[in-house]
């Protein structure tokens, strides 16, 4: 590793180019390799929400105060107050918040996770005009081409979904950070800056045991782990294990793959940004791995509750299956409450996939129009065996588990059962 007088140099990231931005470009250099890059403007151009941003030549200097508060400003927020004391009003509503913005105060004020996309496809779909999609589209965003697959949102738009979805937006005051985290489920994050820059400390996987030591410690401190303020023999440290710095400006596309724990500090007051969780076939093995590994924490951690139960069915003179489907499904719904999905979100998400592939791009039409999530076209999916490939495993896994879940879940058999006419289907 280089030394020059700021210490050790940090890895860089993989800054695409306008001709890069497509599927297949990224598909070979940053799903298959799980590996990081930066998308230039040219990728999200068209997005009407970059309306926002009063352009100076090309440089956006302004935030748009009056069309973001013609827009949004009547829709109720809840922001993560990061200051010592909070002396000012908490904000109600985007509108109080793009006022405090503009009057220069709300530094420390974090509006996290905020389902704009969906607010705006429910104001729509209220408003009895039917168009929450295009809505969506006309005002907000477009999918990229390059996040197109991504089984969970498509999963949650879907008239089979929960009624919820991955994206978000973050818009934050000059003084509001990320503490270093992982994405849920293991997944991907994708994260467009409209307004505004960030910092990213980003660690690839073999940084993670290393990072172990001081996550365990904010947690039992109840503090979090904030790299902006690391001493720089720290930060030397981890920029020799791979850690990257990355400032992202207005208009770029941050990808962060599976498993890469990251920090995030805004640089500007304010900013804001538009995010999804996402994943697909690429990933599919370590977002399982990453499941079992919560079923078998919570298991752990309610154990007393399976030896009650079993106490209790041999008192009863009761059938084992009894007791066993009662524990899977305490377990299953623990695991619900503590990660946000389960085994049976998790296959049926699946299956949801599967049934879309190989199907005529004109009944994909038809099937996303009712969906709130765009038709994925082929090209913008990795071929059908590789997904097949992906799948076969686990599921001949999940069906070997010693816990048998897939016949004591309610519904999870006929599930899997149909995965398998899916995975026939398509092999
Ligand atoms: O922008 C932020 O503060 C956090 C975003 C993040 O962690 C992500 O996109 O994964």
């Amino acid at each position: 590793m280089a030394l020059d007088s700021a210490g050790p140099r940090a890895s860089a990231i993989a800054r695409l180019s306008a001709t890069q931005c497509s599927y297949a470009y990224f598909r070979e250099h940053h799903l298959q390799p799980n590996s990081p890059c930066l998308f230039p403007q040219d990728l999200v151009k068209h997005w009407a929400l970059l309306r926002c941003r009063l352009l100076d030549g090309t440089e956006a200097r302004q935030f748009d105060w009056d069309y973001l508060r013609d827009q949004y400003g009547s829709l109720d927020i809840s922001c993560v107050e990061l200051g010592e004391r909070a002396v000012e009003p908490t904000p109600r509503t985007f509108g109080d918040l793009c006022d405090l913005w503009q009057s220069g105060g709300g530094r420390s004020k974090y509006l996290k996770d905020w389902h704009l996309p969906l607010r705006v496809h429910e104001a729509a779909e209220q408003h009895g005009k039917g168009k929450g999609k295009e809505r969506v589209r006309d005002e907000l965003y477009e999918v990229p081409e390059v996040c197109l697959d991504d089984w969970m949102n498509e999963w949650e738009c879907s008239s089979e979904g929960r009624g919820d979805d991955f994206r978000f937006v973050y818009a934050g005051g000059g003084d509001t950070f990320t503490p270093l985290h992982r994405d849920v489920y293991c997944s991907y994050s994708i994260s467009t800056q409209i307004y505004g820059s960030k910092r990213w400390y980003l660690f690839p996987p073999s940084c993670t045991p290393a990072l172990q030591a001081l996550l365990v410690e904010a947690e039992r401190s109840d503090t979090c782990v904030n790299c902006d303020k690391w001493a720089d023999a720290r930060k030397d440290d981890f920029r020799r294990r791979g850690m990257m710095v990355i400032e992202q400006h207005a208009g770029e596309t941050i990808f962060i793959p599976s498993g890469y724990y990251h920090s995030v500090h805004n640089l500007a007051h304010p900013t804001f940004s538009l995010n999804h969780n996402w994943l697909n076939s690429h990933i599919l093995p370590s977002v399982y791995r990453a499941l079992s590994n919560e079923v078998a924490r919570c298991r752990d951690a309610i154990s007393d509750v399976k030896e009650m139960l079993q106490r209790q069915a041999v008192q009863d003179g009761a059938s084992e299956e009894g007791w066993r489907k009662e524990w899977e499904q305490t377990v299953d719904g623990l695991v619900e409450r503590s990660e946000g999905w389960s085994w049976p979100t998790f296959w049926h998400m699946t299956l949801h996939t599967l049934r879309n592939l190989d199907v005529p791009l004109a009944e994909l039409e038809q099937r996303a129009a009712l969906s709130r999530w765009p038709v994925i076209p082929p090209p913008a999916r990795p071929p059908t065996l590789f997904v097949v490939k992906q799948v076969r495993p686990l599921l001949q896994d999940f069906l070997q588990r010693p816990e048998h879940e897939w016949q004591l879940l309610p519904g999870l058999q006929d599930v899997v059962q149909q995965i398998e006419v899916e995975l026939q289907r398509l092999s």
